[in-house]
């Protein structure tokens, strides 16, 4: 390799350039039409196809990374399972599989999960990680918005870190946050609605049952992903990622429905 020099620039300009970027960004996003809580598989396709049909969208993770259980498939083994007709989504990812046996296709997760993570951020769907749910913003009955704050500090005890969170506004949030439905049980807690909690392993029937119910749940709180499955009481369904795909795909298209009106 030539002999090479960076270009200048100080320590300061450096930090500025990301207080300013980070700035000018967060605050646009203070108002976005579409949040989506949790960057699995599930939440990250319904990022890039809000963002693909030129809707503003916000994601929010909890995690410095993003992928939730896509990168490493099953029992850490770095391979994820699709079954028919889901291995079309990953040809439109781009992401290289091998048909197993009729209709089960495997992939490894590492490949698969950093192609979707750069379709999500390609088609401009904003992300902030190490952001954790807090809350929701209710008016009249609606979902309006969510309540945040940085991961390290909703991870310590109030005690020792009192310190209030922000909110942000959208038209529709999106439940994207896996097993744990963390925006779905903000409402149980109220007692606005009753989570009915997942059911055992059931592959075959988890998978189907996940897309159908992938719905408003509440005034503008669609569920998408295994999300669904906790509200809904469906079946797990484990290492096979198609429903997640698929679900964060209608997920998107019942909210651009819902913008529409
Ligand atoms: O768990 P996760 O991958 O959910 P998913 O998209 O896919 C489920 C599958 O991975 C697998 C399965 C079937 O294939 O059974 O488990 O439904 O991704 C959920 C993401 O949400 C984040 C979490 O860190 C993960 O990356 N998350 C969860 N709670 C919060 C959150 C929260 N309160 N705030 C922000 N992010």
């Amino acid at each position: 390799m030539e002999p090479m020099e960076f270009s200048h620039a100080s320590e300061s300009q450096i930090t500025r350039a990301i207080v300013d970027e980070f700035a000018k960004e967060f605050e646009n996003y203070v108002e976005s039409d579409v949040i989506i809580v949790g960057g699995g598989p599930a939440g990250l396709m319904a990022g890039k196809e809000l963002a693909s049909s030129g809707v503003k969208v916000l994601l929010i993770e909890r995690n410095n990374y993003l992928g939730g259980g896509f990168w490493l498939g099953g029992f850490l083994m770095n391979k994820l399972t699709v079954r028919a007709p889901a291995e079309r989504i990953l040809d439109e990812l781009d992401v290289p599989y091998k048909e197993y046996s009729e209709g089960l296709y495997v992939s490894d997760g590492p490949h698969a999960c950093s192609k979707l993570i750069a379709a999500a951020c390609d088609a401009g769907a904003k992300i902030l990680n190490m952001v954790a749910l807090d809350d929701v913003v209710l008016h009249n009955e609606r979902v309006r918005g969510v309540v945040i704050n940085w991961t390290p500090v909703s991870a310590l005890p109030r005690e020792i870190a009192a310190i209030d969170p922000v909110s942000l506004e959208s038209k529709l949030v999106i439940d994207a946050t896996g097993h744990d439905a963390s925006v779905v049980k903000k409402l149980e807690e109220r007692g606005l609605i009753k989570a009915k909690g997942q059911g055992a392993m059931w592959v075959e029937r988890s998978e189907n049952l996940v897309v159908a119910q992938t719905s408003e749940l509440y005034p503008g709180l669609i569920v998408t992903g295994m999300a669904v499955a906790t509200a809904y009481g469906l079946p797990r369904m484990g290492p096979t990622f198609g429903a997640m795909l698929v679900s964060g795909k209608k997920a998107a298209e019942l909210a651009v429905e819902k913008l529409k009106l």
